[in-house]
């Protein structure tokens, strides 16, 4: 079959085919042009006079359609990608790529994408686009920056994607050179940072997210963990190359796993023991977790002496634990034990003073008052939850749960926990970090062979490539102390601090009310806002009273449709320049073509603040120069100049100082043998620090792990240790309440237990082939997956009166969608699952603000009260909906594969290219 003859509509349905089988088996890699393996001629063979196979370049790269950063080749042909294939070298992949990644020709070259600065001609919203020059767009925005800035710098709103942005912290340092503004991020509160503060603030060493490749331990195929529980994560699905297949293969080298997870996953089918859990009650499983280890005794007690603030005495006026120097019988430094040598309190330095015996369980009188262990405040703390009880509010097995603690305990201490991301997405998500730091701190699960928590140096700096200014200690960008306190919401939720973010919820109130002041503008930086954030209706709303508002991205979105003034085309991964590290290894992202106008939004911020420099903007002119910025480096006006940057600190791992092209030439690279990478953390805490000659301990106050967590409640009074100070070091006023140092479980504002109008409860989760907002006008994913999946229980679906494959309207208090009916058993009886979704099919119809809300959970989710008191989370999981049946789908919503015609790539598709330049 010749190209001539092939319709996209054929070529679709084969290759559609294939990609559907290597998404299922994560395969390694899938050939985009050989007729022979799909049976097909593939667009990357049209055209006679095509060079052979063999002229293509092979260029090593990192995938970068999730956040996952796998290892890949690249092959170009003619200035053409015609493949990608994973690549070996990548410790956390081995060679493999999931179905997004393998997708990346046709977002590439997909016909759909925007490819020049357009700016909004007629009424906003009305779609209406005229081509403009990158200097007339920077100039504009600038223009229009300025004169906020000159009013008030913090009216500025930007924001980005959470999962989808490789230089996250980008955005910080374009606030620092701005001098000013307020950031956000629909994950944030509700994705990472609840788990990415709370965990190493309290354990002293990382988080525990697979799906953030924090968890370095199970890329050593040598060793393999005893029993890992995966708690509310689904690698399988969230990071099937690297997380998913290594948990497959250490399961398979005999390594236990538990799933706590409500939906019957890839990781539920093949666990020991899957453990449903009732969205939004995973506190209660926690405390029903520590009440099973103590009331049994199975933590490790010397462990919990030496190396735990659990034997410190409370002051249960100040919810705070005792320095010895309150109580006149130490050092301020020190802490407080009850002594049974001596029967009375004793002041514990450190390191530890091993001739004193504390008791790690009782209540004694203290300075005239009673006062707890820390340990026995836990353990009454959990008291109520018996396992019955625990079963009775998570709608689990007693069994089952008590089957899960014994497999996990049995193989402390090379047991982990694994934390994913729906606990942070809904009011108690500081709480579940903190019930499992509980939990490990007992079984003295830290920084052994086996365990999620470790110390390593090295991992995931990737992500901070863009530091913000003030990283590592001030500098003259640093944001001042007045503008750390007025970023709207940070007083009452200071854990938004840690990422120098501010509240969604806070940011409309200010956008409607004008209180504390008004912003006026926004530039995002991400893909649709509008599908992605809780309670979208109402965020549409609020954003409308935006003055000027820049959305930068590879595709129209409904979120440029609907609000945008002006709209940048930003490049895809295979078009920009970046590094991943990758456990001991630096990948190297590389800029392997340019098509049409297409920049790197990390350019796009430089030119932005190169225009303010040249309007005379102090700070602006600042960011040019090395002597400000510290270790983040200056801005740059050409690409050339910021991969130089990117060369610099990638080859500092290696003690060499590389050029950009030195770097294509030696990355990827080791820059530490694996087994000394992965051995660097175990018994870390024993070892002597070079600086202090004593032990290192753990990166706490204490030096100890704090499974009860003052330092919560002392950020919730101060903004320290984890808030304004880590970043900002500034003392900030107390939020209105105290910030617990213990997990309670708080039933979810909105229950299926008493719901009668509402009865059923929703959740979400990861399906392989979309991140977040990203595919929905690929094919290839379109084909796998066309429209979200309603997923019941035959129970449930009897209720409703649905069949398989019926169309169905799910409805919450804030909106209805669609979605079409899955009868699994893979789900409890009373829970629904479905995914995010919209329809970029919908953009061309005449009512284009239809492609977010047909079948957008976000339309459902709640972002009003009560938020989570540390992180101002607000509830995108585990609030209650009701289903009924539908006679069809949405109107105009694609279904079948031929219908994704359109946006197929053809090789003969115009690519324009080179670099854009902006040229002030
Ligand atoms: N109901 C519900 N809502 C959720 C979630 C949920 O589970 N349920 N999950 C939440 C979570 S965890 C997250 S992280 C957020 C994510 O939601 P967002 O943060 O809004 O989504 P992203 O896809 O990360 O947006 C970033 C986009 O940037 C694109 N991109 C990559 N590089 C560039 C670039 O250089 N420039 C530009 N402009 N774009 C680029 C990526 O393709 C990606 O689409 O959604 C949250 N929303
Ligand atoms: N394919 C794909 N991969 C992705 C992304 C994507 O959008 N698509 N996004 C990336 C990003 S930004 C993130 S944050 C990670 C997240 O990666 P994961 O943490 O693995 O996230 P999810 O699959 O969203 O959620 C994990 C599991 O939580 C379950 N769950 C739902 N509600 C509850 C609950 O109340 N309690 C418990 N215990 N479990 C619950 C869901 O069924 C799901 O299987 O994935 C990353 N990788
Ligand atoms: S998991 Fe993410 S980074 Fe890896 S191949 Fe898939 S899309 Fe690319
Ligand atoms: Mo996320």
């Amino acid at each position: 079959m010749s190209q001539a003859t092939l319709t996209r509509r054929n070529f679709l349905m084969v290759a559609g085919a294939a990609a559907a089988a290597c998404a299922a088996t994560g395969c390694s890699n899938m050939e985009q042009q050989k007729p022979a393996d799909t049976g097909n001629d593939q667009p990357s063979e049209a055209g006679a006079d095509q060079p052979s196979e063999e002229e293509a370049e092979i260029i090593h790269s990192s995938c970068r359609a999730c956040i996952s950063n796998c290892g890949v080749l690249v092959h170009v042909r003619n200035g053409r990608v015609v493949k990608v294939e994973g690549d070996p070298i990548d410790p956390m992949s081995k060679g493999r790529m999931c179905a997004k990644g393998l997708a990346a020709i046709q977002a590439l070259y997909n016909p759909n994408r925007m490819k020049y600065p357009m700016k909004r001609v007629g009424e906003r919203g009305g779609n209406e686009w005229e081509r403009i020059s990158w200097k007339e767009a920077i100039d504009t925005i600038a223009d229009n920056l300025m004169e906020i800035y000159e009013k008030d710098p913090m009216k500025l709103v930007i924001s980005t994607g959470g999962g989808g942005n490789p230089q996250f912290f980008g955005l910080h340092r374009f606030l620092q050179a701005f001098g000013g503004g307020n950031f956000f991020e629909p994950g944030c509160a509700q994705c990472y940072l609840p788990r990415m503060c709370t965990q190493p603030m309290l354990n002293g060493c990382n988080d525990t997210s697979i799906a953030d490749s924090t968890v370095g331990e199970i890329y050593y195929t040598e060793t393999i963990p005893s029993c890992l529980v995966m708690w509310g994560t689904d690698p399988s699905q969230s990071h099937v190359p690297s997380g998913g297949r290594a948990v497959n293969d250490l399961r398979m080298k005999g390594m236990k796993t538990v799933v706590i997870d409500p939906r019957f996953t890839p990781d539920a089918a093949k666990a020991d023991v899957w453990l449903p859990v009732r969205p939004g009650t995973d506190v209660a499983m926690a405390n029903g977790w520590t009440r099973y280890i103590i009331e049994n005794k199975l933590y490790d007690e010397a462990w919990c002496v030496k190396w735990t603030n659990l034997p410190f005495l409370v002051n249960e006026e100040t919810m705070l634990l005792y320095h010895a120097d309150e109580l006149g019988i130490g050092e301020a430094t020190d802490y407080v034990v009850w002594d049974a040598n001596t029967n009375a309190p004793a002041a514990m330095p450190w390191p530890q003073d091993d001739s004193l015996a504390p008791v790690l369980d009782g209540e004694f009188e203290v300075d005239g008052k009673k006062s707890r262990t820390a340990f026995r405040a836990v353990w009454d703390n959990c008291a109520e939850w018996t396992l019955e009880h625990t079963a009775e509010i998570t709608w689990c097995d007693a069994a089952a749960i008590e089957e899960a603690v014994k497999l996990y305990c049995e193989g402390s201490p090379h047991s982990g926990i694994g934390l994913g991301v729906a606990t942070d997405q809904y009011a108690q998500s500081a709480q579940v970090p903190e019930g499992v730091t509980i939990i490990e701190s007992l079984m003295g699960n830290a920084c052994h062979q086996g365990n999620t928590i470790q110390s390593r140096k090295n991992q995931s700096l990737g992500t901070y490539f863009l530091f913000p200014f003030n990283l590592f200690g001030p500098t003259p960008l640093s944001p001042t102390e007045e503008v750390v306190s007025r970023r709207l919401g940070i007083i009452e939720h200071k854990g938004l601090n840690y990422w120098m973010a501010s509240h969604i919820p806070t940011i409309m109130e200010a956008m409607n009310t004008g209180e504390p002041y008004q912003p006026e503008m926004w530039i995002d930086r991400s893909g649709n806002k509008l599908a992605m954030i809780g309670g979208a209706s109402t965020f549409l709303e609020a954003m409308k009273k935006m003055k000027f508002i820049v959305h930068m991205y590879m595709y129209p979105t409904t979120t440029s449709v609907e609000l945008a003034d002006m709209i940048l085309p930003t490049a895809e991964w295979l078009e920009t320049a970046y590094g991943a590290d990758r456990c001991n290894v630096w990948l190297i992202r590389r800029d392997v073509v340019h098509t049409f106008e297409h920049v790197d939004e990390t350019l796009i911020w430089s030119w932005i603040v190169s225009a303010l420099a040249d309007r005379g903007h102090k700070e602006a002119q600042m960011a040019f120069d090395p002597e400000n910025c510290g270790v983040a480096g200056p801005y740059w006006k050409t690409y050339d100049e910021y991969k130089g940057y990117l060369a610099g600190f990638m080859s500092k791992s290696f003690g060499e100082e590389w050029t950009w092209d030195e770097c294509c030439e030696k990355l990827p690279a080791e820059f530490m043998p694996m087994e000394e990478w992965i051995t660097s953390s175990y018994e870390s805490y024993e070892k002597e620090d070079p600086e202090t000659g004593l032990p290192a301990g753990f990166a706490t106050t204490s030096h100890r792990m704090e499974p009860y967590a003052e330092a919560m409640t002392i950020t919730g009074r101060t903004g320290g240790p984890s808030g304004a100070s880590f970043w900002d070091n500034y003392v900030l006023p107390p939020a209105s309440v105290d910030y617990l140092p213990l997990p309670h479980y708080e039933e979810p504002a909105e229950s299926p237990l008493n719901d009668t109008e509402f009865p059923y409860v929703l959740t979400e989760g990861r399906v392989p082939m979309y991140h977040h907002g990203t595919l929905r006008n690929v094919p290839w994913m379109r084909e796998m997956y066309p429209v979200p999946q309603t997923w019941v229980n035959p129970v449930t679906a009897k209720e409703i009166g649905v069949e398989e494959g019926d169309w169905c309207f799910v409805e919450s208090r804030r909106g209805k969608i669609q979605g079409r009916i899955h009868i699994t058993e893979g789900i409890a009886p009373k829970v629904i699952y479905q995914e995010r979704f919209w329809n970029p099919e919908l953009l061309d119809s005449d009512d284009p603000s239809r492609a977010w809300k047909v079948m957008n959970v976000n339309m459902l989710t709640k972002n009003d009260k009560p938020y989570n008191p540390e992180f101002g989370t607000y509830t995108l999981r585990g609030f209650t909906v009701k289903v009924t049946k539908a006679d069809a789908a949405p109107e105009g919503v694609w279904t079948q594969p031929a219908e994704f015609a359109p946006w197929l790539p053809e090789v003969t598709d115009e690519t324009g290219g080179g670099y854009a330049v902006y040229d002030a």
